[in-house]
């Protein structure tokens, strides 16, 4: 393997940070796990209109490609070392920023998680996600009260059942080029699949981008509602799952975006006047370390104003600090946007 050819154009963290040096002395390089740096590096190269550009394939991946990870960590996160977690609910101070349910139509927060001693889901061998799969449906069925529910696996699911449970927000999205490159959509939809409850505000969707992503959704704007559930839910969970984590880096996930918390809380909000004027939309977004994305998730455009604003950084700041924080921006958007 070469010292890719990255175009003049690329942004990603990636193309700024394997420097030749860094790709001399990596490109030999192989985890137990056999994950190299031509894996890691493939999503990047193949899309080069991506923002971070590697997908790891294996716990240890962090250490050995450190000095291509490390920066792209800190750069991101602003923060490369030892993560602090904090899921306590009555820790989080806040209350409802749209109490009158004019703005924010719902509120999703989601954890991704993944089981020590199996390699993550781009290097993952196709038995290795059935036992995965096996083990935390399992799992899943010990949960009860509200937690309690379904696991529907993909394969069988019909294309109905599954478009609408994408159209309202449920289920993640077939074919991404970004997972496709990693390895992440091998012997698809086999191992994948989805356990929600009756009302759907509890879901975990199994062999994805991570092995779970456990997620808490409701209508409105009931933060700490939603938060508190999926606080409850993990620890249920850890009662029967160990979990890949590590001092440093937190939760270990595929993408290095999400290590730490592993954690993404978002609200969908309508915002039409300040979706006319994005130079204030985004003053405030990035005071408050917020990211914006479209309405059907990463990569997808907003419609009618409706934007998904989420916390950005996971590693370095805690559960709590990181729902506190998307909160506060959330009540300067409301502000900004009742004042224009
Ligand atoms: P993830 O958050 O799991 O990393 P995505 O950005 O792709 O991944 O979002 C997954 C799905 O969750 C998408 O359908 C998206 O529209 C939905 N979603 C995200 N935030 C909210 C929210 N606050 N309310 C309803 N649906 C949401
Ligand atoms: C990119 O580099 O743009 C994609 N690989 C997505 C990166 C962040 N999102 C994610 O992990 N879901």
């Amino acid at each position: 393997m070469n010292y890719p050819n990255f175009s003049s154009d690329c942004k990603s963290l990636l193309c700024k940070h394997l420097t030749k040096e860094i790709f001399e002395e990596l490109k030999d390089k192989k985890s137990r796990y056999g994950y190299t740096l031509n894996r890691l590096i493939k999503s990047g190269l193949e899309n080069p209109d991506s923002s971070i550009g590697v997908y790891v394939g294996d716990e240890e991946s962090y250490e050995i490609f450190a000095p291509l990870l490390n920066p792209i960590i800190q750069e991101y996160h602003n923060f490369t070392n030892n993560h602090k977690s904090d899921m306590d609910p009555n820790h989080l101070d806040i209350t409802n920023p749209d109490p009158n349910g004019e703005f924010i139509l719902s509120t999703r927060i989601r954890v991704g998680r993944n089981l020590h001693c199996f390699p993550l889901g781009p290097n993952i061998a196709q038995r290795e996600r059935l036992i995965v799969e096996c083990m935390v449906s399992d799992a899943l069925k010990s949960l009860d009260g509200e937690l309690k529910g379904r696991y529907y696996p993909l394969l069988g699911m019909d294309k109905e059942t599954q478009n609408r449970l994408i159209k309202d927000h449920f289920l993640f999205k077939e074919g991404d080029r970004f997972l496709e490159s990693a390895g992440l959509n091998k012997e698809w939809p086999e191992g994948r699949g989805i356990f929600h409850n009756s009302n759907k505000t509890f879901l975990v969707w199994i062999n994805e981008e991570d092995q779970l992503r456990i997620i808490s959704m409701q209508k409105g704007g009931d933060i700490k509602e939603v938060f508190s559930r999926l606080s409850k839910a993990v620890k249920e969970l850890e009662k029967s799952l160990k979990f890949a984590f590590s001092q440093r880096l937190g939760y270990i996930t595929s993408c290095p975006t999400n290590l730490g918390t592993a954690m993404r809380a978002s609200v969908h909000i309508k915002l039409p006047k300040l979706g006319k004027d994005m130079q204030k939309f985004q003053s405030i977004t990035q005071k408050y370390d917020l990211q914006i994305r479209g309405v059907d998730g990463e990569h997808s455009q907003s419609k009618d104003y409706i934007y998904d604003i989420s916390n950005r950084r996971r590693l370095g700041i805690t559960e709590v600090e990181a729902v506190k924080q998307m909160t506060d921006g959330v009540q300067a958007l409301i502000e900004a946007e009742k004042s224009l």
